[in-house]
């Protein structure tokens, strides 16, 4: 299926070709370039003004979230593909549970009727990449990192309609021994420095998949788009997003620890102040707040403004978020527009009065109920993973 989509790209590319000889001989589409709102690899539009692409992936621009609810629409929610978005059919689909940790009968196969017709339950969660606001060590701290260099906009928030895993889980079988379970992508291959790591695929313990994961088949009240996973994709609350795995096509359970190129060479802390080997794999996300608002926008001098803006916490709900408009010296509470809920993001805002024309650095500083605080610092680490520290966001007021 993901060849007849890529072929289907390409031919979609080659139409939109200016000359057919620049075609020639040029190999598959150049990735990093969206043409006219498109990006081989991905099926919706991503329209310039909401998107920035970054190589495979899309970005959310963070000014974009202005004026839309606690919610992020589809249209605008951010695409990280390690490959391309494979457009599966769900009648073809079926979810394969396997491996050492199922008693009975195995592999066991659960078709998309299937899943559809258990129980479901709905659950309104951010879903944020690792290395959200990435470029933010260099920009920031000036330090180097690897990776895709995000600014703040690799997040979205949906409310997600699934099958609970642990329905699931005990309905193939599963064992008192089993320790890990491992979802895999039906993406292609992810090929890193000339070397196919295999289809897209995390370990992830017993303990989180019977607590609160679900197999989400709706997003917002819809199918889920192709580009989010359709038909089924993995949801895990408060986790980094490597753990949502998309186009869910296998489970494997184990009765002994699973590894995968995901939990061992990234999604790890390496760096001098890390153990050796790296840190423990990254399971949940952090603490952040961001305006929506352009980097170097300008603002007027004398004229009253809205500062809008969102904050988010993996560990707790947000508490509340402060402000400062003088480069961090003073700092004031801003309005909070949501009721903070676990998983979910608040909108806020506070109102200001630029002074004199001039440079000025905004600052916002979110808490979170478990006495979590926006650092001035984040903790570097060389894949630039788990960036938290306060985004020091500058303005020119004339
Ligand atoms: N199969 C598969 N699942 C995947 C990925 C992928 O490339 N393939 N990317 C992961 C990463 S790194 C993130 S941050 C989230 C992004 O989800 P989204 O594209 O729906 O925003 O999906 C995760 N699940
Ligand atoms: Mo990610």
């Amino acid at each position: 299926m993901s060849s007849a989509s890529g072929r289907r790209d390409l031919l979609r590319w080659l139409a939109a070709a200016p000359l057919a000889a620049s075609v020639l001989g040029a190999g598959p589409p150049a990735w990093g370039r969206a043409r006219g709102g498109r990006l081989p690899g991905v099926e919706k539009p991503l329209p310039d003004d909401a998107f920035t692409v970054r190589g495979t992936n899309a970005e959310t621009r963070f000014p974009a979230f202005r004026g839309t609810g606690a919610l992020t629409p589809r249209s605008l929610f951010f695409v990280r593909n390690h490959t391309r978005t494979p457009v599966l059919d769900e009648r073809d689909w079926r979810l394969t549970l396997w491996g050492s940790g199922l008693r009975g009968r195995h592999p066991v196969h659960i078709g998309y009727g299937q899943l559809r017709s258990m129980p479901s339950v709905t659950l309104t969660a951010v879903i944020e990449c690792a290395g959200n606001g990435r470029s933010l060590f260099t920009t920031q701290q000036g330090e180097q990192v690897s990776g895709t260099p995000w600014t703040m906009g690799a997040i979205g928030a949906a409310r997600w309609r699934g099958v609970r895993l642990r329905d699931v889980l005990y309905r193939a079988g599963l064992a008192g021994s089993a320790v890990d379970v491992m979802p895999r992508g039906l993406d292609d291959e992810f090929t890193a420095d000339g070397v196919s790591l295999g289809r897209v695929r995390r370990p992830l313990p017993v303990a989180k998949a019977l607590d609160d994961v679900i197999l989400a088949y709706e997003m917002n009240g819809e199918p889920l788009p192709y580009d989010h996973g359709f038909p089924v994709r993995v949801v895990v609350p408060s986790w980094i997003g490597i753990a949502s795995v998309k186009w869910v096509g296998d489970i494997e359970v184990s009765d002994a620890p699973l590894a995968s190129p995901w939990n061992t060479r990234f999604y790890r802390l390496f760096g001098p102040d890390h153990p050796p080997g790296g840190s423990a794999p990254l399971t949940r996300q952090t603490i952040k707040s961001a305006l929506e608002l352009p980097w170097d926008a300008t603002l007027a001098a004398g004229e009253r403004t809205r500062l809008t803006g969102r904050a988010w916490s993996a560990a707790a709900p947000v508490r509340g978020v402060e402000v400062s408009t003088d480069g961090g010296t003073r700092w004031r509470p801003a309005r909070l527009h949501d009721v903070p809920r676990r998983h979910g993001w608040v909108r806020w805002s506070a109102d200001w009065v630029p002074p004199r024309p001039g440079p000025v650095t905004l600052l916002s500083r979110a808490t979170d109920r478990h006495g979590n605080v926006q650092p001035a610092r984040a903790a570097h680490n060389t894949q630039g993973y788990l960036f938290d520290a306060v985004v020091r966001h500058p303005v020119t007021v004339v």
